[in-house]
């Protein structure tokens, strides 16, 4: 199985799904979770990224946040996000991202469905009515931290879904929609986050070509028809080249 044989797939897919993980944003400068720039001041991400470490110091996991979104802003969507974009405008293509620095978004990539939320946004801590209706503010630096909600002065908190919390409703039902497709492309992630490290065996289930391009070994590797290695701002703009080289095709160029 090589790339042209991956390419002549998603050429022939009249449904494809692209499943991206922190490793697409990697090229971009973005810090991955688990690489090795993913320590901050040697907590991981399971450490901050909770309810309960919200709850027990939210200077503290604001300030994680605050870093994050500093090195974000001064991040650009790489080949991988423009190839994934493009290929995003045609129909029956569909983007579901654990990523929360919405470079798809600066992207132009369409039918994106934000399973984990964006770094962008804040929502109330506090529960006010007003506040769960996630507000946009990409302000840098935020200001004094931890933030306030702006309707009900209590605290602010990162409008991102942490672990032990369950994905929005909405988000999670087009993500199991959009495993029922020709060919599922798992990309520049660790497949270790559930329900998103699940999606690429439920799109198997539903008789889709799966295939992953990573880095390195995961546990999905095992289980999909085709496992790339290499970085995805490498790899993505080739298998693009190789489906401009076709004859015209109807379904992607
Ligand atoms: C849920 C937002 C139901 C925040 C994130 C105990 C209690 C409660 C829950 C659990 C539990 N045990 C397990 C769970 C489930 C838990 C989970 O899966 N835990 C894991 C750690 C085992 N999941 C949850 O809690 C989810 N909710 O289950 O709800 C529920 C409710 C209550 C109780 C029980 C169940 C919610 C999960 C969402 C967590 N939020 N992010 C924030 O960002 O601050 S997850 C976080 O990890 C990011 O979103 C990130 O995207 C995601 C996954 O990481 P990756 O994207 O894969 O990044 P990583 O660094 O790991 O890997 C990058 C890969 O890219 C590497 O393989 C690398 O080799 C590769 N790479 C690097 N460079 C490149 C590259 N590849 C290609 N090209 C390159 N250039």
């Amino acid at each position: 199985m090589d790339l042209t044989t991956l390419a002549g797939r998603i050429r022939d897919a009249r449904r494809l799904t692209i499943l991206t993980g922190a490793g697409v944003s990697a090229a971009s400068g973005v810090p991955t979770f688990r690489g090795q720039d993913g320590l901050w001041r040697q907590y991981r991400a399971e450490d901050l990224a909770t309810p309960q470490a919200f709850g027990r110091n939210p200077r503290l996991v604001w300030e994680w946040y605050a870093w994050r979104r500093e090195k974000i802003a001064g991040c650009r969507p790489n080949a991988a996000h423009h190839v994934i974009a493009a290929w995003s405008q045609h129909a029956g293509c569909r983007v579901v991202t654990q990523n929360v620095d919405d470079l798809h978004i600066r992207a132009a990539t369409r039918e994106l469905v934000r399973i984990h939320g964006s770094i962008w946004e804040l929502s109330c801590w506090d529960g006010c009515a007003q506040g769960a209706t996630p507000w946009r503010d990409e302000r840098v630096p935020l200001g004094d931290l931890p933030p306030s909600c702006p309707h009900c002065g209590g605290l602010a908190r990162p409008a991102v879904v942490w672990f032990g919390e369950s994905l929005h409703p909405r988000h999670l039902h087009a993500a199991m929609d959009a495993t029922e497709c020709d060919v599922f492309l798992t990309v520049g992630t660790s497949a270790i986050v559930y329900p998103a490290a699940g999606l690429v065996h439920e799109a198997r289930r539903h008789g889709a070509f799966t295939a992953e391009i990573n880095l390195e070994e995961t546990p999905a590797s095992g289980s999909v028809d085709v496992a790339i290695h290499g970085g995805a701002e490498a790899i993505l703009p080739r298998i693009a080249e190789l489906l401009n080289r076709e004859p015209s095709t109807p379904n992607r160029t």
